[in-house]
């Protein structure tokens, strides 16, 4: 007899049940991203038989070319949300302005942030990328008028829901609500997402890290000596080899240490020395850290922890180190050392 596999639906259900219970419309909004993602997955297998391989010849609000996949799942991800009545408003990396529910449609008192496709660069070369999601409660005076962009900025702490989709070998949703964090596969036959990873726990301690290299020349000393220690290896200050890994996908490599363990960083570099760093607080830096956190991990800017950065933007920028507790702390450490120097 085949183990009893618990369906999302099944998993939302009873966490209803639960002493925290899980909103009903909040469970709504996580059933109706899980199904965008879903038809996002269907898109990103066919590739180049599905047509939707390749650049436009536009740029979103980041600057970035944008690929046809990346404006598909923006898209599907909006038409997916509109009608349902859980929502108040949406904010995408690929929208300039906040996306308020039509009037047509009923309100809600969420607010879903999202990346529909991270890690574009890796789309045309059939490397995995993903969907990064956050989901905030409007605040209360947001009551009875427009929802604005200064409701959407709130700190990572105050985020109810997070979570992933990543599009790689098995497609797979990792998500937490606050009690943990989860992940399901997806069952292509059947079109469910099947429970598989009932606790995800980041081990405390790492021998991998991820971080590109190539701009080794542009980091600041802190973020320098923590590598230099890194490459050193067992004949150096940390007594131990380490491994590299780099996907340039952050759902990628994120996961990857999700799974088991390692750390992740994205620090502030020198090319763009009045941006903090590359990546997103909104709705990549704070999902992200979020989920680490919910798994036992830590995640910092390299000196405050993500989730208590208060957002001056919706697509604010920050330096990101994420992962294994350890090596979060040892390298945040090294960066408050230097600015006491
Ligand atoms: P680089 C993808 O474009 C992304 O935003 C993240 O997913 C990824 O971690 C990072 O940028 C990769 O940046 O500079 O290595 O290409």
């Amino acid at each position: 007899m085949s183990k009893k596999r618990t369906s999302l639906t099944q998993y939302l259900v009873e966490k209803q049940r639960t002493d925290k219970a899980l909103p009903a419309e909040l469970r709504l909004l996580i059933e109706i991203v899980s199904r965008a993602c879903k038809t996002i997955s269907h898109s990103v297998s066919k590739g180049a038989l599905g047509g939707v391989l390749g650049s436009l010849e536009q740029e979103n609000v980041q600057g970035e070319i944008q690929k046809k996949l990346d404006v598909i799942s923006n898209e599907v991800l909006l038409e997916a949300n509109e009608w349902g009545g859980h929502l108040a408003a949406m904010a995408s990396e690929e929208m300039e302005a906040i996306h308020r529910i039509p009037n047509r449609y009923p309100k809600g008192e969420y607010l879903l942030m999202y990346d529909p496709l991270d890690g574009s660069s890796n789309i045309d070369v059939n490397v995995s990328i993903g969907t990064i999601f956050s989901v905030l409660q409007a605040p209360p005076s947001a009551s009875g008028r427009d929802i604005t962009e200064e409701d959407f900025l709130q700190p990572g702490h105050t985020q109810v829901a997070a979570g992933y989709a990543i599009y790689g070998p098995q497609t797979m949703l990792v998500l937490t609500v606050g009690e943990g964090v989860v992940g399901f596969t997806l069952d292509r036959e059947m079109g469910s997402w099947v429970l598989t990873h009932e606790n995800m726990q980041i081990p405390e301690d790492t021998q991998e890290f991820a971080i590109n290299m190539s701009n080794v020349r542009h980091w600041a000393p802190p973020m320098k000596r923590y590598i230099d220690e890194c490459l050193a290896g067992k004949d150096g200050a940390r007594g131990k080899n380490f491994n590299m890994r780099w996907i340039a996908s952050m759902v990628a490599d994120v996961h990857r240490l999700m799974m088991r363990g390692g750390i992740f960083m994205y620090p502030w570099d020198a090319r763009e020395p009045n941006k903090p760093g590359k990546l997103r607080l909104m709705y990549e830096a704070n999902p992200m850290a979020m989920l680490v956190e919910q798994a036992g991990g830590m995640a910092t800017d390299g000196r405050r922890r993500i989730l208590d950065i208060e957002p001056k933007g919706m697509h604010e920028r920050v330096s990101v180190m994420l992962g294994s507790k350890n090596e979060v702390a040892r390298v945040t450490q090294y960066h408050l050392e230097a600015d006491q120097a």
